[in-house]
């Protein structure tokens, strides 16, 4: 078929919407008035939402291919989307609409969007940050694509169990999701082992060839990621794992065809399920799969468009093309893009070389050095044997570059070389990252400074052009506009709407602060917000939250470094001020924690359940009443953020300094009118640079002083010196939070006692309950909160993610430079 003959545009009112709604229910999904069921009409109106955003994105397709424009691609092992229907009804505009046809039918827009699982592709920081982007490059209307793999199985569903993890598997594709469109005809092949083979080609020239090769099939689904109304649509694909035909072979092996299709089960396995683990998981052969799988599939879908248009004529590759590794973990690419320009479309190696590292840039979300990520040799060479050859020949040459900056220094080559020696030789991922890109940029100023300084010291000492800082940013659509709709009207009504897309207009804000009218609309928002959050609360907790007590909330992945624990010896400490009748000036306080532990990490888990533990014992003395509550809310997610950053009064932001390398919640947090408790750590310092050290109660060691104190570090002497925390510590191991479970607190309350706990918990505790007070007394004085609440979000603009993207775009992307 030549051309299809244009179908009118979907009109967007209400009659058209509920014309679709029923359609789809009735002839989409055939259902009968009987049998409707909430699941379906979610169902139905996200099916007449997505048919407006089809003819959308169809149209950005054909406009950015018509442009010819430079393109960039994110690619990401992890896109943590959350629900999709909300942000689509918020971006195309439609709510009063759809409001208007459900209305008919007494159904309301909120109760069919809580049908929608959350896509929870992601572990956490570096997952959610991929889908902020996402979302404002679309609204940039910048042509990026996000690659990634479609997950079978999300991040797990926590449960808590006698106060304790457990893991249930999230089957979030069990019925189906509505927001993919399968493209079976644009699938690219994978493969696996086998060996390397030289050859003479016609022209008398080597070549290399991998042969005896496993192939996995990687099938293409896309997601619409739109943009705020601007009629842009972008595409996140993702890449579904399925065997190739060639298992079919099988069958003349008679006997052999069950096995041989069981044998399917081996390709599929690919992309079965995210690894769950926020720092890496080293060794696992699986995991290295899914980081070739991604980066190869990806590689030869953007090469076989330009082979298309281009044939194999690669000058203006660079030019047009850039890939965005989100951490090392599809660093894998850069030996991948060797590879297909050398043996696919036969360049050499200077050629390939110069296109790769003219294409490629790195972005590093940590500052452990634990967390680098590393792989064995002798499994990269089983799996890649192809790949681990580049890697070696790019690592000779480029010791070459590092022989001739510094003649000699052979102890630096070894330093510096992208395979660690050993008995077990290991690949230095973040290493090739570096070596292979143009850029390399860290997530927040310090951060940055302090790769710079510490970690690649080296490599900044020989490309200090490589290394740029790109301050994380979060979405305002889906972390203000969509999940505080209470706020927006009021911002909307204060300031008008431009704040959506261009974050810094809630400076505006400034200039009525002291209206005493939208002061007092400030806080009832906040209070409504609250009473959301509380009804979550007491739902998955059984806990009950006052609402006029401040809320105090902490949620992210639980890490020893983001010191949950200073969070509960906090909550100890008032415990005992209470039973201690020390309750003059009292500020009402209902703490929330929650978050996913890696299943393999022990302190992690003790950290939950110690939690839960003193959670019971505060919320059931009767001395305690409404002073003090404690909650640790189960399977905190996306969508429960949601709720959380709008109804929070204080965020804490508290891990050891030099060890957080941004932070991302600190921002939804600031954005949505909480003020921080904090380190001088990642965003912090940013964070309190824009809204003043007034609007930001601050403690402990700087990253310095962290270092200095950590080689005489005394936790016993500091404990010793402080009644309060001696009372916490004696408490704690009194065994007072465990009574029939003797000792199982142990090894954490030892970490803090021990002289070389890395995050020197002990060292910020003083200052923390000081800092804690200051905060405590600043919410009991109604006026003052009111200001620093409206401050931090008149101050947030710093943090969108369109600022971000902007940045990423003006200094490494280039899109949209040319024509
Ligand atoms: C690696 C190898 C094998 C298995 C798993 C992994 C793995 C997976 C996820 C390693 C790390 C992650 C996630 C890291 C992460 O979320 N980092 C956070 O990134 C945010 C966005 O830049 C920052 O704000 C946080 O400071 C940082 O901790």
């Amino acid at each position: 078929m030549s051309n299809i003959k244009p179908l009118a545009p979907l009109a967007m009112d209400g009659q058209a919407i509920d014309q679709d709604f029923r359609r789809h229910l009735v002839h989409t999904l055939g259902c009968t008035a009987e049998e409707l069921d909430a699941r379906d009409q979610y169902e139905a109106l996200a099916l007449a939402v997505r048919d407006r955003l089809m003819e959308r994105w169809t149209s950005t397709r054909q406009r950015h291919a018509d442009q010819q424009c430079k393109r960039a691609y994110y690619l990401s092992l992890e896109f943590l989307m959350g629900r999709a229907l909300g942000n689509a009804v918020l971006n195309l505009d439609l709510e009063s609409s759809i409001r208007e046809a459900l209305h008919a039918y007494g159904l309301e827009i909120e109760a069919l969007e809580e049908q929608e699982l959350d896509a929870g592709l992601g572990n956490g920081g570096l997952g959610r940050l991929a889908a902020c982007f996402l979302d404002s490059c679309a609204t940039l209307d910048l042509p990026v694509v996000g690659y990634g793999i479609r997950y079978e199985y999300g991040m797990f569903r926590q449960e808590i169990h006698e106060g304790a993890q457990v893991e249930e598997p999230d089957h979030w594709l069990r019925d189906g999701y509505v927001w993919e469109i399968k493209r079976p005809q644009e699938t690219r092949k994978v493969r696996f082992g086998g060996r390397s083979e030289f050859y003479v080609n016609a022209e008398g020239a080597t070549q290399v060839r991998w042969v005896d090769t496993e192939t996995v099939l990687a099938v293409p689904h896309d997601t619409p990621i739109p943009g705020f109304e601007n009629n842009t649509v972008n595409t996140l694909r993702l890449w579904r794992a399925a065997a190739s035909d060639e298992f079919e072979l099988g069958e003349f092996n008679a006997g052999r065809y069950t096995e041989s299709v069981a044998s399917k089960n081996e390709a599929e396995h690919i992309s079965m399920v995210l690894y769950p683990n926020d720092s890496s998981e080293n060794g696992k052969e699986l995991r290295l799969r899914q980081q070739y799988f991604l980066a190869s599939a990806s590689l030869q879908d953007v090469l076989a468009q330009w082979v298309e248009k281009h044939g194999a004529n690669f000058d203006q590759f660079p030019a047009k093309n850039c890939f965005q590794l989100n951490d090392t973990h599809p660093s894998v690419a850069v030996a991948e893009l060797m590879r297909l320009l050398m043996d696919k479309y036969h360049l050499g190696w200077n050629r390939a070389w110069e296109i790769t590292t003219e294409t490629m840039a790195y972005t590093n979300h940590t500052l452990l050095p634990e967390a680098l990520e590393r792989w064995s040799v002798g499994l990269f060479r089983q799996l890649l044997p192809r790949l681990i050859d580049i890697i070696f020949e790019i690592n000779a040459r480029f010791l070459q570059e590092v022989s001739m900056k510094w003649p000699g220094d052979t102890e630096r080559q070894r330093r510096m070389s992208i395979i660690e020696e050993g008995p077990d030789p290991q690949v230095r991922m973040a290493y090739l990252a570096i070596v292979g890109s143009f850029s390399v940029n860290g997530v927040a100023a310090l951060h940055t400074d302090l790769l710079k300084q510490g970690l690649f010291s080296e490599f900044n000492a020989l490309w200090p052009e490589k290394f740029n800082n790109k301050t994380n940013g979060v979405t305002p659509r889906r972390w203000l506009a969509a999940c505080n709709p209470e706020l927006k009207q009021l911002l909307d009504n204060t300031i008008g709407s431009s704040w959506v897309t261009s974050l810094s207009d809630l400076t505006k804000l400034e200039s009525h602060v002291t209206d005493k009218k939208l002061r007092s609309e400030w806080r009832q928002v906040k209070f409504a917000n609250k009473r959301k959050l509380a009804a979550m609360v007491e739902q998955d907790c059984g806990v009950q939250f006052d609402i006029e007590s401040m809320f105090d909330v902490q949620v992210k992945r639980i890490h020893e470094y983001k010191r949950q624990l200073l969070n509960v010896l906090h909550v100890v400490h008032l415990y005992n001020r209470i039973k201690n009748s020390d309750t003059g000036d009292w500020t009402p306080r209902s703490v929330l924690l929650g978050g996913k532990a890696a299943p393999g990490y022990y302190m992690a888990k003790q950290i939950i359940k110690l939690t839960n533990n003193v959670a019971k014992v505060v919320n059931t003395d009767p001395d305690v009443g409404n002073r003090l509550k404690l909650a640790f809310l189960p399977n905190y997610r996306v969508s429960a953020m949601e709720v959380i950053c709008a109804g929070t009064d204080l965020s804490e932001q508290i891990s050891t300094a030099g060890k957080e390398a941004s932070g991302t919640g600190n921002m939804k947090f600031m954005m949505n009118g909480a003020v921080t408790i904090g380190t001088l750590d990642g965003a912090n310092i940013e964070i309190r640079e824009e809204v003043g050290d007034e609007n930001f109660f601050l403690f402990g060691l700087t990253a310095a002083e962290v270092e200095a104190q950590r080689l005489h570090y005394d936790p016993n002497a500091i404990i010793a010196a402080d009644e309060g925390f001696e009372q916490v510590m004696a408490l704690l191991e009194s065994g007072f939070f465990n009574q029939f479970e003797s000792g199982i607190f142990d090894s954490v309350i030892q970490s803090i006692r021990n002289p070389h706990d890395p995050w020197m918990v002990a060292a910020d505790f003083r200052s923390f309950v000081d800092a804690q007070q200051l905060a405590a007394d600043a919410y009991r004085d109604e006026e003052r909160w009111t200001t620093m609440s409206i401050l931090n979000t008149a101050k947030s603009g710093k943090f969108s993610s369109d600022r971000t993207i902007a940045d990423y775009n003006r200094d490494i992307w280039k899109l949209n430079n040319e024509q």
